[in-house]
């Protein structure tokens, strides 16, 4: 199975890519995942890309594109792809380099969420500094209040998730996700999807969709 997740910052693409890859026994690859990490740790790559991230800026595409490339190129068994591609270029990259290698993408799942419920999962919204897990004050807090249920690591709020940054983030999302629509529309594998319920219903959602699609023998 390969799939992608579109969706506006906040939307839930990383908690449920963790739990669709872990259902569909694929590797998950996040974009800003695999950025923060390298901004962490400091490397040639992370100094390049810092302020993008900081400012709620898009990574240049090129650089992107071979980031993620390499990435995949190393998951054989399948992929869900969150946080990438976002602008159309990246797209048609992919595209390419997936056609080039027989693994083009079987569906695009496009996460639509009302703004007002946007607002509330960036507002609850704690992440682990170390590993990354994500959690919601409310909807999805950790068993210990304030601490990381994988390595107990105090949660914080994300860098990013200034409210100006925020702003920028989403400004940003909107000037980019119409062609990126319009491009999976047609190619025939775009699934739009309402992202308000809770985690567990908007896995159900994916899954049935899939499903429903017959896309996938492991769904
Ligand atoms: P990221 O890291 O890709 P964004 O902005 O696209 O960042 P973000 O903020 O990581 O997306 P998300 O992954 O969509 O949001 O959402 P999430 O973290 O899973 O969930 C948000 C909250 O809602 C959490 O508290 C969670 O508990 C709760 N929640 C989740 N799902 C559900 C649900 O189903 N129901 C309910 N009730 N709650 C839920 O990118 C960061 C930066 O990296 C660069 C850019 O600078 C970007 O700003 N970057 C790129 N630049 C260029 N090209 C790319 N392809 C790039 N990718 C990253
Ligand atoms: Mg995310």
């Amino acid at each position: 199975m390969r799939l992608a997740l579109l969706g506006p910052p906040g939307a839930g693409k990383g908690t449920q890519a963790v739990r669709l890859a872990h259902r569909l026994r694929v590797t998950h690859l996040s974009s800003g995942d695999i950025l923060r990490s390298e901004k962490s740790a400091g490397t040639a790559l992370g100094m390049q890309i810092r302020d993008f991230i900081d400012h709620g800026k898009l990574v240049p595409d090129a650089l992107m594109i071979r980031l993620m490339e390499n990435r995949i190129a190393q998951a054989p068994g399948g992929f869900v792809l969150d946080g990438f591609p976002r602008t159309l270029v990246q797209a048609q990259e992919l595209a390419r380099f997936l056609d080039s290698i027989r693994r083009p993408l079987d569906v695009v799942v496009n996460f639509v969420l009302d703004e007002a419920i946007l607002s509330r999962r960036f507002e609850g919204r704690r992440v682990c500094p170390v590993c990354g897990s994500v959690y919601h004050l409310d909807t999805m807090p950790p068993e210990v209040p304030g601490l990381c249920d994988q390595d107990g690591q105090a949660l914080v709020i994300r860098p990013d998730d200034q409210p100006e940054v925020v702003k920028e983030r989403i400004n940003t999302y909107r000037r980019s996700v119409e062609p990126l629509v319009a491009f999976y529309e047609q190619k025939g594998i775009l699934v739009t999807l309402n992202a308000a319920g809770t985690p567990n219903e908007v896995t159900a959602a994916v899954l049935k969709l899939l499903q429903d699609r017959g896309a996938g023998k492991n769904v």
